[in-house]
């Protein structure tokens, strides 16, 4: 059966080339590179062209830190733990944190366990387009603000933050800012020296590398308390031993994708366009967002009356993988949470469809796609009015 994979946005094939230059550390190259025997050295020279191709593609200052994570959301928790730990605690005057009502859960459980504990958060809400202005995170700032976190993009919907603009409103202000890039990579520009962030969060297996690897970007400075204590590993900075394969393909991948940056703004984006445009010919549908403001792979499209799972459930019998929203919540028949902050129709938020594409995503995949989900949308309303039809007459 022909297989399209339309889920980008939860995870992503491994490039093959990241997946040769990994190969070697599953075998021969198997040190511990923090020993001192030749096993070890001979892997350091590796991990160290690894660090230096994330520095290059995020442009990222040499005197700042980019540590190494399991995954964005330990990266995350670093981050909002540690503001926590060495600020909150140590002067409670400036115990508020500002967000928006629609980063991922790693962001928001992480400041309501944080809430519990003292800490003040205000969740920016978004607008109908899922926007949030960089006037109106500013506008939540207080004498006690000392973390502003806001997502670079936003994975349901792709709509593209001002996270410069509110980077340089906080740094004005003296406040921190945290920004999670894990949907931004390799689709949107991110240069670290030009843009006032302090900490910024990635995930290898959003860009085409291995999963259960990820980074934080610390600016110099801006240092934090560890979130896991141990040994010496990152110059103790975040303590287990290095997990050399995959970061090894965290920085080849990296350095591809942020490579394939201006492909995904125009073949992937052509793609993504055709694909929205046909979708919406299909009677009472909805997408959200100005796709000039969203990244160029995403598109959240609610059709009036389908419930989103029973179109997946079609979509997967003919071979297409997509979502209706984050795969952390996708096992629960819940509502979407972004389209219900963004105040629709509540109906609306039970219809979302999430297609998220890459730069491997083919043009016949996208006509297959077309073809697909139109009839499915098709079959699902003449079974829905049929049984409409027979509860009126029954
Ligand atoms: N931050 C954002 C913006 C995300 O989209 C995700 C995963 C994470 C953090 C967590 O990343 P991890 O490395 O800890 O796994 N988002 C999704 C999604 O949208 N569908 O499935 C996973």
């Amino acid at each position: 059966m022909k297989r399209v994979y339309l889920d980008n946005n939860a995870t992503t094939k491994l490039d093959p080339l990241v997946k040769m230059k990994m190969q070697p550390f599953f075998e021969e190259l198997y040190g511990n590179p923090n020993s001192l025997h030749q096993y070890g050295m001979e892997v350091r020279p590796y991990l160290n062209e690894a660090m230096g191709y994330m520095y290059d593609a995020l442009n990222a200052p040499d005197p700042d830190d980019i540590l190494i994570t399991s995954c964005a959301t330990e990266s995350n928790n670093t981050v909002l733990k540690g503001v926590y730990f060495k600020h909150i605690l140590r002067d409670p005057s400036k115990n508020h944190i500002i967000t928006t009502a629609v980063e991922h859960p790693s962001v928001l459980e992480t400041l309501h366990f944080l809430e519990d504990n003292g800490a003040e958060i205000t969740f920016v809400d978004v607008d109908e387009n899922g926007y949030v202005s960089a006037e109106r995170m500013a506008a939540a700032i207080t004498d006690k603000t000392v973390l502003i976190s806001m997502m670079w993009a936003n994975n349901e919907t792709g709509m593209i933050f001002p996270v410069e603009e509110v980077a340089a409103i906080a740094r004005e202000k003296g406040i921190l800012f945290h920004t999670d890039a894990v949907q931004a990579i390799g689709k949107v520009p991110v240069d670290l020296t030009r843009t006032p962030v302090d900490y910024l969060t990635f995930s290898a297996h959003k860009f085409h590398g291995p999963k259960g690897i990820g980074g934080l970007y610390v600016r110099k400075g801006c240092e934090l308390p560890n979130l896991l204590h141990g040994g010496e590993q990152m110059g103790g900075k975040r303590a287990g031993t290095l997990n050399v394969a995959y970061i090894i393909g965290m920085g080849l991948a990296m350095k591809q994708s942020v490579g394939h940056i201006e492909k995904m703004n125009s073949d992937v984006r052509a793609l993504r366009d055709r694909l929205e445009d046909a979708l919406a010919l299909i009677p009472e549908t909805i997408i959200v967002g100005d796709r000039a403001r969203r990244t160029p792979n995403t598109i959240l499209i609610s059709v009036r009356g389908i419930e989103g799972e029973a179109m997946l459930w079609d979509l997967n019998r003919a071979g297409i993988a997509a979502s209706t929203g984050s795969a952390c919540a996708s096992e629960s028949l819940e509502a979407n949470p972004v389209m219900s902050a963004i105040g629709e129709d509540p109906e609306l938020a039970h219809t979302a469809i999430r297609l998220s594409l890459s730069r491997f995503t083919t043009s016949d995949e996208i006509d297959y796609t077309i073809d697909v989900f139109t009839r499915a949308v098709e079959r699902l309303r003449a079974i829905s009015s049929t049984y409409a039809y027979t509860n009126e007459v029954g």
